[in-house]
């Protein structure tokens, strides 16, 4: 390992402490390097040792069947060469410049003599390098109990934080990073990364400006990550003080929606895994329920008075009771200016017949969890034919239970697989001409 690269604020001023030192008392030589160079190759010797002035280090080693793993990137203030240096040994990774970066190269003989001579470079280097153990500690920490996606979020803090510059939105990382280098950064393989990237653009965590990858804050993304830990937990309490965190401090609600969503999926997972029983189930269900009026008050004060852009029938179909779902398709169609009736859980075909009569709605929505509830929404669009509705009103369908097959055999007008998506359906159906 070759590297102290910094990661707080404390260590960048620690390292600017050091460029300070330098470069008062004259020492090593400025260099400047164009991105793609390499300021030296696993297995030679050490002949200088690196301060950042400015720019950006890919630190990584290549593995005897070819695969590299990456260290870190450093930026200013870190040191580049130095735990080899210290060691008396050849450098055991490679350091490759990934943005154009400026270094003080700092010979051997030279810096050697400075740690002997120089108490307060000494002192300087030192902590540097206890900063970059305890770096290296909270990694391994995270690589044993993390999971990828996880592990990959916290590296594109780490590298915000370290690289990155605010924008209006977020914080953009100055750093031209490929998916295969984010990868080894993370430890996982390329593929793997690209799907979880994609995924977290879909949910809108981060996008990308130009060449470069812009995240929320990091501060946004700590809340999300606390409301889907406490829906995967259980807690109501949690669940509700992070979801006013989150309006608090100006989270998208859907953001903070979906963080709920996630936490359901995961609590999904582990049920099927056996790793928890229903009851447990039950409790993220009260949690993700609990936090959602939160929420939904937010988005009902932002709403602005509008006339209703439609009218949207919904309902949980005949023997299902999961409600979560279809009330956060509700709450965002509502968000959006449709009026919405909700007939709630577990609606026979006969109530959804009779609302459509009744309400005259320019959609009606059913949602259905479960294999065996899907088969009511057949049954629901066989009706509306038989009572001469089918022409009046578009059916839109949705829930764990629909696919995209499914929806064409029934003869619906549109599936979605979120409530997001939902929203947009229900918009395309009804503002077509
Ligand atoms: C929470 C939960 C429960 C809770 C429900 C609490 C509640 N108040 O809703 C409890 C514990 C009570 C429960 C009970 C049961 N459950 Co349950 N449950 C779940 C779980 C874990 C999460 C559901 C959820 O809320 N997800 C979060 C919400 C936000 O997601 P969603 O509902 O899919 O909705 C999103 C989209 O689908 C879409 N959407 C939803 N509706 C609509 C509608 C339209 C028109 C559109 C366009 C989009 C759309 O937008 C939403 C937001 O993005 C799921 C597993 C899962 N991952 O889905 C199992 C699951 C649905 N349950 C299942 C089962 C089997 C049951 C039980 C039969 C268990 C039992 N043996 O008793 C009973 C059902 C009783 C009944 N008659 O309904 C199975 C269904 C399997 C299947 N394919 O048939 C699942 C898939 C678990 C599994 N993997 O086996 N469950």
């Amino acid at each position: 390992m070759e590297t102290t690269g910094d990661h707080s604020q404390e260590q960048t001023d620690l390292g600017a402490d050091l460029l300070k030192w330098v470069e008062h008392e004259r020492i090593g030589q400025l260099q400047t390097y164009s991105r793609g160079r390499m300021l030296f190759w696993q297995g030679e010797t050490v002949e200088y040792v690196y301060l950042v002035k400015q720019g950006a280090v890919k630190i990584y080693s290549i593995s005897q069947d070819g695969k590299s793993y990456a260290y870190g990137v450093v930026g200013a203030g870190g040191i580049v060469g130095l735990t080899s240096l210290l060691q008396c040994i050849a450098h055991e990774s490679l350091a490759e410049v990934i943005e154009d970066t400026e270094v003080i190269a700092i010979s051997a003989a030279e810096f050697n003599q400075l740690l002997c001579t120089e108490r307060q470079f000494s002192l300087l280097v030192l902590k540097k390098l206890a900063q970059g153990l305890s770096l290296l500690a909270s990694k391994a920490r995270d690589a044993g109990l993390l999971d990828v996606q996880q592990r990959l979020k916290h590296r594109l803090v780490e590298l915000a934080r370290d690289h990155g510059s605010a924008t209006d939105k977020g914080v953009k990382i100055n750093l031209d990073l490929t998916h295969e280098e984010i990868a080894t950064l993370v430890a996982a393989n390329r593929s793997t990364i690209t799907g979880l990237l994609n995924e977290l653009k879909e949910q809108g965590f981060l996008w990308k400006e130009g060449r470069h990858l812009v995240i929320i804050p990091p501060v946004h993304i700590e809340i999300l990550d606390e409301l889907t830990r406490s829906v995967v937990n259980g807690e109501e309490d949690e669940a509700k003080k992070w979801a006013s965190k989150a309006i608090d401090s100006g989270v998208e609600p859907t953001k903070a929606l979906n963080a709920l969503t996630s936490g359901m999926n995961l609590i999904d997972r582990m049920f099927n895994r056996n790793e928890i029983d229903v009851s447990d189930v039950i409790l993220s269900a009260y949690a993700m329920k609990s936090a959602i009026p939160i929420i939904e008050d937010k988005i009902a004060k932002s709403r602005q008075k509008v006339h209703s852009i439609g009218r949207v029938v919904i309902g949980t179909v005949h023997g299902d009771i999961h409600d979560i779902g279809r009330t956060l398709v509700a709450m965002l169609l509502r968000a959006r200016g449709f009026e919405v009736i909700d007939l709630g859980i577990n609606v026979n075909c006969d109530d959804f017949i009779q609302a459509t009569l009744k309400f005259k709605p320019d959609i009606l929505a059913m949602s259905s969890l479960m294999t065996t509830s899907a088969q009511e929404q057949f049954k629901v669009i066989h009706a509306l034919r038989e009572a001469g509705l089918r022409e009046d009103v578009k059916v839109i369908v949705g829930g764990g239970a629909i696919t995209e097959k499914l929806k064409q055999q029934m003869g619906a007008d549109g599936y979605e697989p979120t409530a997001h998506r939902a929203v947009e359906l229900a918009w395309r159906l009804t503002h077509s001409s």
